[in-house]
Parts: C-alpha cells; structure tokens; sequence
C-alpha cells in the first residue's frame, strides 16, 4: 500500500485542497484528507468521491466520432490517430478557408492547476493556431472583474482576505455566502466555525436560510434575489442618519463617500433609501435592517464576505460596489479581522512557475455569456465573426452556460465541434469528436488554491484509464498535426514542465514538498490592502484620486451608469412570479454530478416556501412543472419554510435530459436562465430568475 498526495484542482470552491490518494496494485482504493494540511487546510468530502470519477463505469475510454444526429448519442469509437486525424483536418481546413477567428475557443475553468489548467491550456493552444474568437469574463465573477479596477485601481488583485484572520472578527457577515458549501477557499469553513465558537457574530444574509446559517446558528436577514443593493443602501442610510460612520476613516480613504450619502438620503432626487423603503424590496423587516446596521458599526472588526452570488443577479454591479462602500464606512476596510468587502481570494499565492499564453494578434472577443449569441447570429447579427466550430477544453456549456434551449440551436449551427472529456455530458453529445481526458488522478501537477498561501503537489497516482490522456498531451499531438506541435510544448514533457515550475519557485525545498504534498508560504495571516488603510498618504491606491473611489465619473463615462452605486430595479415578467435561485450543491462540483448518487434529504428537488406550495397545490415530493418564456422542466418539490416566500432553489449542475418536445426531465437549472447577461459587465445572471411553479397535469 502507497500513500500518495493529491487534489482536486477543480474548479470547486478550493481548487488545491490536501488529499492523500491510498494506493494498491496501481489502482486507488480510496481517498482521504492528507493530515499534512493541519486542521485548517482540508479537504472535502466531494475530494473523497475522486476514485469514484476515476473508476466510474459510464467513463470515454476511448476517442469516439459521431455517427448519428447531434445530442442523439450516436458515437463509434475511434483511435487516437484517426480521432487526431479528423480534428486536425476540419481546423485546418475552416482555418484556410475562412480564417482562425471561425473557431470558437471555449477554454473552460474546470479544471486549474500549474500545468493541467484548462484555461490556460487551451487559449495556449489556440494563440499558436493564429487565434480564435475569445470568450471573455467567467460565469463566476465578471460583474466583480468589471467593478473593482474602477474602486481599486489595479490594486483591487491584492484585495483579498486571509481566512486566518477571522479569528480577530466580531461579527463575520457571509452577505450571499454560503461558505460552508462553497468553501470560498479550503481554510474558509473550519475558520468560520471556529471563529463563530469564540464568538464572532454571524451573520447570512439571503433569500434563504442556507447549511451555513444552520450549523453556525447565524442571525439569517431575509433578503429577496438580486435585492442585495436596495438592503445596502438602507445600512448606509442607517449608518449615515444615525452618525454610525466611521467618517475620520471616510475623509481619509474614499472620494465621493459624500455623493452616495446624499443618495441614500434622498439628496438626489430620487427616494430615501430608508429601511422601510428597502423593507418593501427586499422582504427584509424595517426593524431588523435597522438592528443589523447598529449591530455591524458597533462590532469591529467585522469582515464582510460578499458571495459571488450577489452579482451574478440583475444588475449586479452595484451590489459588489457596496460591499467595498459598506467596508469602508465601517472602518473594517484593511483591517485584521474586517476585510475590504472584495472576494477572500485576491490575495498572492507563494512563486511557482506555471504555463503561460504567448501572445496573440488581436482577436475577436465577446462575453462569455452570449456565445450561443454570437455563434446564431453571427456578423450580421452585430457579434465580431462568423463561428463555424468550437473547441471546447475543461466546460460543460450547454448545461452550465445560460439557456440551454438556445445553446443547443447554437450547436446544431457549428460545422464542427470537439470536446476532451471524462463523461458523455450534454456539451459532449453535441460534438463531433471527443477525447478522452484523464481524470485529476492520472496527472502529476501543482495545485494553486483558491485564496490561500500554500502551493501542493500531486505525482499521478494511477496510469490514466484506457486511452485516455491528459488535455497537455492531447493537445501537443494535435499541435503537432497542425505544425505547431513544438512551440506548443517548447520540447517538454508533463513531467518536465512541472520540474521547472518548482525549479521556479519560491519552495526551498523541493524534496519535502514532493513527499508531503504541500509547502507553505512564509508570511501567516495577510490583510488585503493593509498598508493602504494604515497611511493612504504613503501608500495610495492606483486610482485616479488615490483613493478607494465610491464615485466613479470614469465609471460613469465608460458605462453610461451613475457615478455612485444606486439601486436598480430588477425588471418583472408577466406570469412568472416566482424567483429563482440556483445554487452550488454542496454534493457536487457544477455539472461533475452524475457520477454522484444522492438520494432521500439530499436527493435533487426544486425547494419552495410552504404557502407558496399550499397556493398552487403542491405537496412535499410531487413531481412539479417549472417554467418561463425560455423552458420547462419536470422535477420533484421540496418544500420548506428555508426560502423565503416568492423565491424557489434549485441546484445547479444536474444534466439536462430533453424529452421530444424539447422539455427538461432532469432538473437544470440553465433551461431557465438567459444569455444577455448584466449591464454594464455583460456578467452571468443566475439568480432571481422569473419562474413559475405548477402542478404537473396542469
Ligand atoms: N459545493 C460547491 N462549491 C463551489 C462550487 C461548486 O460547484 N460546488 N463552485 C465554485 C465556484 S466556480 C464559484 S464561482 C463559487 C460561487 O460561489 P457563490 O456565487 O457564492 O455561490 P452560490 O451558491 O451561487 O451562492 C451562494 C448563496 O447565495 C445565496 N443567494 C442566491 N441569490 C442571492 C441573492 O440575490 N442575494 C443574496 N444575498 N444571496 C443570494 C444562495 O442561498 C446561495 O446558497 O462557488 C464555488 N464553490
Ligand atoms: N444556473 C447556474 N449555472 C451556472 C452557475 C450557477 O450558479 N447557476 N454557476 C456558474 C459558474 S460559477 C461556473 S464556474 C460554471 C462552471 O461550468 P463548467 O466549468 O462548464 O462546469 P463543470 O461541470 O465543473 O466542468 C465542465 C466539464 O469538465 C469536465 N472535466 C473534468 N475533469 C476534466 C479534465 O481533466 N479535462 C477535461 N478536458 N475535462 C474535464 C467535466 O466532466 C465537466 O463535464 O457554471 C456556471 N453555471
Ligand atoms: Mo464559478
């Protein structure tokens, strides 16, 4: 028996999270946390379920070319030189006739890593191939990517918080997080149930009482989707009325702290932004905005973790612009123990090498969201190029970009689409040819968390499974087939890049950190920003001013929108009253769920309030239909008084199962979601999606 180390390097929530892989006869008999990690640094239980994917029986073992209509499954196997063969063909040939923007580079997030980073990986591969159409943003964060350089300067890259300081916190506020499923970060859980057993104040706020306002017995603040800036505003206002600010703070760090105070006064033509006024938009009780707003300017340090969740919402610029400007008005912002209000995972990770992008000539690019956009409309529909095929490295989109129905039309226009994957999924039924890709197991890499100052190591436990290879060889080969082949790899193998980026690194020593699996970095307990918040004087932000910009006249310029964050009301669809949330399972990653069996409690359901089941005739486990102008799902009702009243949950990641008339049997939450996206950032929006609820029959 050997014990490996190991990870992930999902795109989870940790991303590098110590694993230790127990070996046998060259196969992985199981996982478990790697105690090299301590108490903090832990893994979680989908970690646990690797030898699951590894082993799973519906795993491509083998290169397959379709052979029947798209999305009907009809593949037959091929072999790697055929399956190379075809794909380098069709590239070439669409490349010589009609240029290499006709390619659609779909460089998924799904899997990180110094080397195995599909992102990375394939816009690598792609800048070689003499570019491509981009995809920029994320579904994560854009609206946050889009924000933060107009308060921050490009200081916001150092605008994170170390989970190692919510020790020193009164009062943690997860506005939107749910960080005991998200993770945020492999420190980020054990951290706040520590924190909240001394005594740190809890706080979640959202339209739902989530796993985490249950196990740390938080103070839950109802709050309607995409409502989160309407409840900002009225804490400021409290805050500004009551004179809670930490105005010596505000006169130091901010510019146009004064402007967004006279509009949540009302200074500026529109309404008070009153608790009573939020009341009504949010859901939240007047008394209770007025008790939290007292209660956060009294406990210092407070850190404010904004969920990604809060911006990936209509409008969801603004939410994330108040989350800096509540920081700040508290006095928290850079502070041990407070935060700046930004994501917890800007802060630098310890120096190692890692494989990079060699530049491009300008290249078309639109938002990530509207792919399905730009490839049915094209030129003539306003997008930058005529796409005929995709190349999709590390993504599920047609199940985990917006409007599935969509989606699946933008396929069935491609002339050629090619996938590397380790299951069949719904993207994986549109292609043309697949490779099978090994699995987080079968490669030897270095793992970069999320937020967290610790590098960790994985030697590949087991030799990949059938024919699959890792996406770094896979691609090489076809880099090869199109001329390309040895810039792609500068010569070097897997294992020769990942010797050279700990050549590069900070690690002292290379051995310990092979053997152990992780090495740490110096410095404990780091502050976002710190030295800013101690002398704004001799450490200005890279903004204009200097200063953490509350109003932006650049923003203003650039976008169209006002200076200062405001609030914007979400626009209502006749017949769809109900809003939508659809959240991270804790079970699964994303769409890496159908090698996941949950059943009872856990089992996938559409969960809703209790008067909004009993109005519309629904009992606990009734199969329901849910709908909008965009789809229809069939899918089984939970129903608990968590959500508020008006809002419904579903998970995401469950795959799409389509019936003949083009209705959802499987539970995805994207049959309902749309590709336009927010404005200004053209960011994702996944929450406070109109729906409407029945029961099936009707
Ligand atoms: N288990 C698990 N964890 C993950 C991932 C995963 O796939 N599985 N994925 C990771 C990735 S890639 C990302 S980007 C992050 C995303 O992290 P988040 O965006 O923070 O995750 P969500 O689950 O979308 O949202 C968090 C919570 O916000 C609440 N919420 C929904 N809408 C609103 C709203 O309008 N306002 C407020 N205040 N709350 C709202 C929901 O109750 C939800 O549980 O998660 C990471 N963590
Ligand atoms: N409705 C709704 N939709 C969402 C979200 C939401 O909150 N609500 N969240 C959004 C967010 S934040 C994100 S980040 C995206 C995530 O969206 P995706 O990144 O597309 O989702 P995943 O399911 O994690 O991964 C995609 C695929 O990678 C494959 N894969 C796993 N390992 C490997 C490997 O080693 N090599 C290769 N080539 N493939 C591999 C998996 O089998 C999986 O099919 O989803 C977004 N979609
Ligand atoms: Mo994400």
């Amino acid at each position: 028996m050997a014990l490996i180390p190991t990870f992930c390097g999902k795109d989870c929530g940790g991303n590098a999270c110590p694993l230790q892989a127990v070996v046998e006869a060259g196969r992985v008999e199981r996982v478990r946390y790697n105690p090299a990690g301590g108490r903090y640094i832990r893994g979680c239980p989908r970690g646990l379920a690797l030898p699951r994917e590894t082993a799973a029986s519906d795993r491509i073992l083998t290169p397959l070319v379709r052979t029947g209509p798209r999305g009907s499954g009809a593949f037959r196997p091929a072999d790697w030189d055929e399956a190379l063969a075809i794909t380098a063909r069709k590239l070439g040939e669409i490349r010589a006739e009609h240029g290499p923007h006709a390619v659609m580079s779909f460089s998924g997030f799904a899997v990180t890593g110094a080397l195995h980073g599909t992102h990375v990986l394939l816009t690598r591969f792609m800048n070689l191939f003499g570019g491509s159409t981009r995809l920029t943003g994320n579904y994560s964060n854009a609206a946050m990517l889009f924000t933060l350089p107009y308060l921050l300067g490009s200081d916001w890259i150092h605008s994170g918080h170390d989970a190692a300081t919510m020790r020193r916190s009164r009062m943690i506020v997860l506005w939107g997080a749910n960080v005991l499923e998200t993770r945020m970060g492999a420190e980020m859980d054990r951290r706040l149930i520590d924190a909240a057993r001394q005594g740190a104040r809890i706080v979640v706020v959202g339209p739902r009482r989530s796993f985490t306002a249950e196990r740390t017995g938080a103070w839950w603040i109802p709050c309607r989707p995409g409502t989160d800036a309407a409840l900002m505003l009225a804490v400021l206002n409290v805050l500004s009325t009551e004179d809670l600010l930490d105005r010596p703070f505000v006169d130091s760090h901010c510019v146009g702290f004064d402007r967004l105070e006279r509009y949540v006064r009302g200074q500026e033509g529109g309404p008070a932004c009153t608790p009573g006024w939020a009341a009504e938009i949010c859901g939240a009780p007047a008394e209770e905005i007025v008790a939290f707003a007292r209660a956060y300017a009294a406990a210092k340090p407070a850190m404010l973790i904004p969920g990604y969740s809060i911006q990936r919402v209509f409008a969801g610029e603004e939410p994330y612009r108040l989350t800096v400007a509540l920081q700040a008005a508290t006095g928290n912002f850079g502070a041990a123990g407070g935060s700046t209000g930004a994501s917890n995972r800007l802060l630098p990770l310890p120096r190692v090498g890692r494989l990079g992008i060699p530049p491009a000539a300008p290249q078309p690019s639109l938002p990530i969201v509207r792919w399905p956009d730009a490839i049915l409309a094209g030129r003539a529909g306003g997008y930058p190029s005529d796409v005929r095929a995709l190349y999709n490295l590390g993504g599920n989109p047609v199940n985990q970009g917006a409007d599935i129905t969509k989606s699946i039309a933008a396929f069935a226009k491609l002339e050629f689409a090619v996938s590397h994957e380790v299951f069949l999924t719904p993207t994986a039924l549109q292609c043309d040819v697949l490779f099978p890709a090994a699995t987080a197991l079968e490669k030897e890499d270095i793992g970069l968390p999320w937020g967290g100052n610790y590098l960790l190591y994985k030697p590949a436990a087991a030799a990949p499974r059938g024919q699959a290879r890792s996406d770094y060889d896979a691609l090489w080969e076809l880099a090869d087939r199109l001329g390309f082949g040895a810039a792609f790899s500068e010569g070097r193998s897997a294992a020769a890049w990942v010797e050279r980026f700990i050549a590069l690194s900070e690690i002292p020593d290379p051995d310990a950190f092979r053997r152990t699996g992780i090495y740490r970095g110096p410095a404990a307990e780091r502050v976002g920003l710190a030295a800013f918040a101690t002398d704004p004087e001799q450490n200005p932000l890279d903004t204009p001013s200097g200063r953490i910009e509350i109003a932006s006249d650049r923003y203003r310029r650039e976008t169209g929108f006002p200076a200062v964050p405001t609030w914007q009301q979400p626009p209502a669809e006749e017949g769809y009253p109900l809003r939508m949330i659809t959240p991270k399972s804790r079970h699964y990653t994303h769409s890496q769920s159908n090698f996941i069996r949950l059943s009872g409690r856990n089992a996938h359901a559409l969960t809703m309030h209790p008067a909004d089941a009993a109005s519309r005739g629904i009992r606990e486990g009734d199969r329901v239909r849910v709908f909008n102008a965009r789809g229809e799902g069939r899918i089984a009702a939970r129903i608990s008084a968590e959500v508020m009243p008006g809002v419904v949950s579903l998970p995401e990641g469950i795959w799409v199962s389509l019936d003949g008339e083009g209705r959802d049997r499987g539970g995805s939450a994207n049959m309902f979601t749309a590709t336009g996206g927010t404005a200004p950032a053209a960011a994702a929006i996944m929450h406070g999606i109109t729906v409407e609820v029945c029961p099936t029959g009707s």
